[in-house]
């Protein structure tokens, strides 16, 4: 087994401001956080934008280029932008900082699904800001959608004209076939890097024996050509991304999918959750991989090759 990935997820699109006070989305603050949580032994940042005035999820390249440059240029973690950006938004929004900052990672969801949050509106909270409460419960009505033409033009757009490799977000067992279909097709190349999504309401729940038939299936289909990582959302995630390492994957942790560090506690950061998983990747014997060798493992173009400048 090599080294184990860590992706730290900062700050997402599922969770809102008045949820947690340490969950990022002013600038700074996701600025400082990604700091953190790459010394702390995160090789990659899964990053989405926040409108800096209130939290809300944004797809804006100018909100992008108010943490993006200063993350680019202080850190040598692997900058994956989000392509799914927010349920709400039009793919062609969501596509514009991937578009524009050429990363050497983003995220590609492999089908369209139910995406709901509504029942994280039903705990009484006092919210921050006004878009919080209906944002959330708009979700019993909502599409994410990906179509096979959508996950097409990302894959030409961002893949073959810009040489991004994919944090290919599987939430279900007819997404590991509809990625063997643009292997297939040619779009899809080794090393295939999958990350098994649990928990999202549409999508698999968070079950050690569904990641062990995940494994089974995605060892048929794609043989030695790809490697996965685990997320699961909520209170599932370090149990399962726990399984995820001992079976020989790697893991994702971040507030972008759970905002807790252990039963009502909240995390005080991202670095605490890296931290936390680190433990235990490391109780097992393995390490983490460095930035650099998470680029060598998926085959990146190098952080010389994005278009991240101030
Ligand atoms: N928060 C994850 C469940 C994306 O950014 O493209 C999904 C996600 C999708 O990270
Ligand atoms: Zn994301």
């Amino acid at each position: 087994m090599g080294n184990t990935i860590i992706t730290c997820a900062i700050t997402g699109s599922i969770h809102t401001p008045s949820m947690s006070p340490y969950l990022p989305w002013k600038p700074a603050e996701i600025i400082r956080q990604s700091f953190d949580a790459a010394r702390a032994g995160a090789a990659i940042l899964h990053l989405h934008a926040r409108d800096p005035e209130n939290g809300r999820p944004s797809s804006e390249p100018a909100h992008f280029m108010q943490f993006l440059p200063q993350i680019a240029a202080g850190s040598d973690a692997v900058i994956n932008l989000s392509t799914g950006g927010s349920a709400i938004m039009s793919l062609d929004d969501r596509l514009k900082a991937a578009l524009r900052f050429c990363p050497e990672m983003c995220s590609l969801n492999m089908g369209s699904m139910n995406f709901a949050l509504y029942p994280m509106a039903e705990k009484t909270r006092d919210w921050l800001f006004d878009w919080e409460e209906p944002f959330l419960r708009g979700t019993d009505d909502l599409v994410f959608k990906n179509t096979p033409r959508d996950i097409a033009g990302i894959l030409s757009r961002m893949g073959q004209e810009r040489g991004a490799r994919f944090e290919f977000e599987c939430y279900d067992i007819g997404h590991l076939y509809m990625l063997k279909h643009f292997v297939e097709r040619g779009m899809v190349n080794a090393p295939i890097f999958i990350q098994f999504v649990f928990g999202v309401l549409g999508g698999m729940g968070p079950d050690p024996d569904t990641l062990d038939h995940l494994i089974a299936l995605a060892d048929k289909l794609f043989g030695e050509e790809y490697m996965f990582s685990v997320l699961a959302a909520g209170r599932h995630q370090i149990p399962m991304a726990t399984r995820a390492a001992e079976l020989g994957g790697h893991v994702r942790v971040g507030l972008e999918d759970n905002l807790m560090i252990a039963r009502g506690q909240l995390a005080r950061s991202n670095a605490e959750q890296v931290l936390q998983i680190r433990e235990i990747v490391e109780s097992m014997g393995r390490s983490v991989a460095t930035p650099n060798e998470a680029r060598q493992m998926l085959g990146l173009k190098g952080a010389d090759k994005v278009a991240i400048v101030a």
